[in-house]
């Protein structure tokens, strides 16, 4: 008897109606036919089939806020804007637990698990047979890209998770405009997800974070209709399908069969002060700084980034015989700790409403809180964890270390202007990067783009709290795509190959590539050498210079066995900088005794990938051997 429910009796349709309301909702018989059948399977009480208006996200909110999922923050502080804390047991993407069920074992690559599709399929059926009953099940129609551009590509997720839907709200382009494409072509990925806790005794309570013990992320790339399926989590990359399950691992798929690429990587636009423009896209593994690039504040005078995307790039060769990069989101999922008005001013101001926060800390005037984000600690806090938390030995973190903000791009300060043209922005460099304490430089350009894919295949960073697991150990993360190439890492490489060998104008408009390192350690493993966030910018300036001086060595620059670095006293612009000449020296110098240990986890890596790893990606590890060991 809650207005809650007359609210909800609204828009969602008990399962006995929901027949009248299809034909209303789409003309698309393939969408119409899966709704059928997942209500069927799952038996939800009732079917909300989603406008994206709106009034329907603040229906959805109050609803969470009534249930304990959401708190909506103080409004004053933080208009529209609501904290979520998940259970300690939901708190990141779990790898283990995600599959690529391809026909064919060697198809999904030794570094996907991989899962027989009937058998997956099988277990799928089980879980999911009544996974939704007591709940709404959500209908939600998305485009990754703009509406209508003619690379976006059409999705509907099926979910019983509101905090879901108010998520892919703000990632993608969800609702009526959506659907009408789908509608249109009808076409579309169908992306189902579970939390996997039916309410099976009537009248149970819900609780503020369902999710079940038992997680699958599966990703079914060779059937007719490829699709993604999903249960067990509601957090981030487990749950919000269009992202990381849709437009990387099921995109990456596509991308390879029709010549264009799906990639984890941030997008931005540099300005130098003569107002020449060049378009950067870097990939850096999952909490490595991707989104802190792409909303650079740059301390060097007359420099001006702007945002195109933070997380994901599709890119496509023009006829001009260059790389245009698209961003298939409308949102930021961003790591929330270390962000503050001092390292990424823009992320903060793109924050002050319309908001999702996940798993950070609640003050006591309502507002939110993590670690890094002011120098004092409030007096006191709610952690993550629901405690009451003060800033003394002992407490833990008051914010999950991959504790995250949901925010529109629409809202970044620095957005570029033309950051939805369905064209695309043309890539003049790639940077790739890692989190290395030791031996990789500040910045380090290929020699060639064979070198540089080589340089992707070999990218070894430290884990991070993005994914379960424990955090700070050196592995293998190809062009940060590990946990996101939808097939086998051997024909990714050669993808990537490919790419450089088709493009137009016989691959002279390719993007210059460089590797870059910001977590340089004191001896490996002291404070950073290297300040990072808007210093950056000096790398940045070293790259746009590099990218007009051709691939010969300049002034500026040393030939080295590892590639083209900027000299430790004339490369990089340090004017205003607190760093000394011997940590310049330290971090742009190439160790070689250093570099023959990366040789040997080089090998590792490309054993490890299996056999179909491109001869000319084993060729430029002999060639680097031979440069690291000669003297
Ligand atoms: P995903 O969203 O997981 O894909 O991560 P991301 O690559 O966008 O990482 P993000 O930019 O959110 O950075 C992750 C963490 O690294 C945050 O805590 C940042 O504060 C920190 N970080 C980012 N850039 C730098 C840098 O230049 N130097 C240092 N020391 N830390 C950085
Ligand atoms: C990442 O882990 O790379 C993310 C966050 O961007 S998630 O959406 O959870 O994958
Ligand atoms: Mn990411």
């Amino acid at each position: 008897g809650s207005s809650w429910a007359l609210a909800r009796a609204a828009s969602s349709v008990a399962v006995a109606d929901l027949e009248g309301e299809l034909g209303k909702f789409t003309k698309s018989a393939k969408l119409q036919k899966w709704i059928r059948e997942s209500v069927a399977l799952c038996k939800p009480d009732r079917v909300h089939l989603l406008d994206g208006s709106e009034e329907e996200d603040a229906e959805l909110k109050r609803h969470m806020v009534h249930n304990g999922t959401l708190i909506q923050l103080n409004p004053e502080k933080r208009p529209n804007s609501y904290l979520a804390r998940s259970s300690p047991k939901d708190v990141a993407r779990v790898e283990q637990c995600t599959f690529i069920c391809s026909n064919d074992e060697a198809d999904a690559g030794p570094t996907n698990n991989w899962a027989d599709p009937k058998e997956m399929q099988a277990r799928l059926d089980t879980l999911f047979d009544g996974s939704m009953k007591g709940r709404t099940m959500y209908v939600a129609p998305y485009s990754m890209g703009p509406i209508g551009g003619a690379s976006s590509k059409s999705g509907v997720q099926i979910t019983d998770s509101a905090y879901a839907v108010v998520n892919v709200r703000i990632m993608t382009r969800m609702g009526k405009q959506a659907l009408a494409k789908i509608d249109e072509e009808d076409r579309f990925t169908p992306a189902l997800h579970s939390v996997g806790e039916p309410l099976t005794e009537a009248g149970t309570p819900d609780s503020a974070w369902p999710c079940s013990d038992e997680k699958l992320i599966t990703h079914f790339t060779d059937a007719e209709e490829p699709h993604i399926i999903s249960y067990g989590s509601g957090y981030g990359g487990n749950a919000i399908l269009g992202k990381k399950c849709h437009a990387l691992r099921i995109a990456s798929v596509q991308a390879r069969n029709e010549g264009w690429m799906a990639e984890h990587m941030l997008i931005l636009r540099l300005t130098s002060p003569e107002g020449e423009v060049k378009h950067i896209a870097g990939c850096f593994p999952s909490a490595c700084g991707k989104t802190n690039l792409a909303m650079l504040s740059p301390d060097l005078p007359g420099w001006k980034v702007e945002c195109v995307g933070d997380d994901i790039a599709w890119l496509r060769p023009g006829p001009d015989g260059r790389l245009w990069a698209t961003n298939p989101e409308s949102g930021f999922f961003g790591v929330a700790p270390g962000t503050s008005a001092k390292t990424n001013p823009n992320a903060m101001d793109s924050l002050h409403a319309n908001c999702i926060f996940t798993n950070v800390a609640l003050t006591d005037d309502g507002d939110i809180w993590w670690e890094g984000m002011t120098k004092e600690a409030p007096e006191r806090a709610t952690s993550w964890l629901r405690r009451d938390w003060r800033p003394e030995a002992g407490m833990g973190a008051a914010a999950h270390p991959n504790s995250r903000f949901t925010a529109p791009a629409s809202q970044c300060p620095i957005i570029a202007s033309n950051w939805e043209d369905p064209a695309g922005v043309p890539i003049d460099a790639f940077l790739m990067g890692g989190r290395r304490a030791t031996t990789v430089p500040l910045v380090a350009q290929a020699l060639s783009w064979e070198h540089g894919v080589y340089m992707g295949a070999t990218m070894l960073s430290q884990t991070t709290a993005a994914a379960e697991g424990k955090p700070g150990e050196l592995r293998s993360d190809p062009f940060a795509m590990k946990p996101f190439i939808g097939y086998n890492v051997g024909d990714y490489l050669q993808h990537w190959l490919d790419m450089g060998t088709s493009a137009a104008e016989g691959g002279k408009n390719l993007p210059k590539m460089f590797f870059v390192n910001w977590f340089r350690q004191e001896n490996g493993t002291g404070g950073f050498v290297w300040p990072g966030f808007g210093s950056n910018s000096r790398v940045l300036e070293w790259v746009f210079h590099r990218c007009n001086a051709g691939d010969a060595p300049d002034a500026r620059t040393n030939t080295t066995a590892v590639g083209h670095v900027p000299d430790a006293k004339t490369g990089l612009d340090v004017s205003g900088l607190d760093v000394t000449p011997e940590a310049m020296e330290e971090i742009l110098t190439v160790d070689k005794a250093a570099w023959e240990r990366d040789l040997h986890l080089h090998k590792e890596t490309l054993d490890s990938f299996g056999d179909r790893v491109p001869a000319a990606v084993r060729e430029q590890f002999e060639a680097l051997k031979s440069r690291v060991t000669s003297a």
